[in-house]
């Protein structure tokens, strides 16, 4: 995967005339959230004074970023960010583009053949979760197997976060029964795959969650987990 870092200096304060075509749409993911942006032009400039004056000069551009050290100028007819207003003039940011994005969304990363996996840090309930993965054409992630199992644990360790609880895209199907995966797979409360002496159903647990490092464990639904989403590849 190839990621090129940029750091927008600052945006023109001209209006986005827009009638110019840009040379391409490229999609990134900041802070956890996807944008896009249109690049406008690509030339060369030794300062970013020099790239902000080409910018001006460039009919509907609203943005530009300089690569260091290639003292590549870019400019941008449009930038947008997910659930966020772009405010212009707000100081330097890091841009993260990723060429060839490989999952369909830049803020999902590909784990495994086929698996790109986003993590969310706000806390939902189980359905709220759920929900939001939806939302973006994923689901809860589904950790049926050992091997699923390491590559979610391989996902956060990426991160620099262990033993974190996740919501999982289980359910327990009928209380004291087996768990139902969303694919339909089951797994049955003697699986070596609960932690330690769960499940328990303290508190009327019946939705998934992971507990320790990565091992499964029921938990009411309505507590706000973290967690993550797993998005098919098309
Ligand atoms: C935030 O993003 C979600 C899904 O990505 C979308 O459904 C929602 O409408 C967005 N909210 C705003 C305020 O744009
Ligand atoms: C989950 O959160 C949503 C939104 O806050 C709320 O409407 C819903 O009742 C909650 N569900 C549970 C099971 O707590
Ligand atoms: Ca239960
Ligand atoms: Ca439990």
């Amino acid at each position: 995967m190839n990621r090129t870092v940029a750091v927008l200096l600052m945006l023109c304060a001209v209006a986005n005339r827009a009638e110019r075509t840009g040379l391409a749409t490229r999609y990134g993911c900041l802070d956890n959230r996807e944008f896009s942006d249109n690049l406008l032009f690509e030339s060369s400039a030794v300062s970013n004074t020099e790239c902000g004056l080409k910018c001006l000069s460039h009919a509907g551009c609203v943005a530009f970023t300089t690569l260091t050290p290639s003292g590549i100028c870019r400019g941008h007819s449009s930038v947008s960010v997910a659930n966020s207003s772009f405010s212009p003039l707000s100081g330097a940011q890091t841009w993260t583009f990723q060429d060839g994005v490989p999952c369909p969304n830049p803020c999902y990363q590909l784990m495994a053949p086929g698996t790109c996996l986003r993590f969310h840090q706000i806390g939902k309930n189980h359905s709220e979760a759920s929900n939001h993965c939806q939302r973006e054409g994923a689901r809860l992630y589904n950790m049926k197997s050992w091997e699923r199992r390491d590559v979610l644990k391989k996902f956060m360790d990426d991160q620099g976060l262990q033993n974190t609880l996740l919501w999982l895209d289980a359910v327990e199907e009928v209380e004291g029964g087996n768990w139902l995966w969303g694919d339909g797979h089951i797994t049955p409360r003697d699986s070596s795959m609960w932690h330690t002496f769960e499940p328990n159903d303290l508190g009327g647990a019946d939705c998934m969650q992971t507990l320790g490092d990565y091992y499964l464990d029921d938990a009411p639904c309505k507590t706000l987990v973290q967690y993550v989403c797993e998005m098919p590849i098309p």
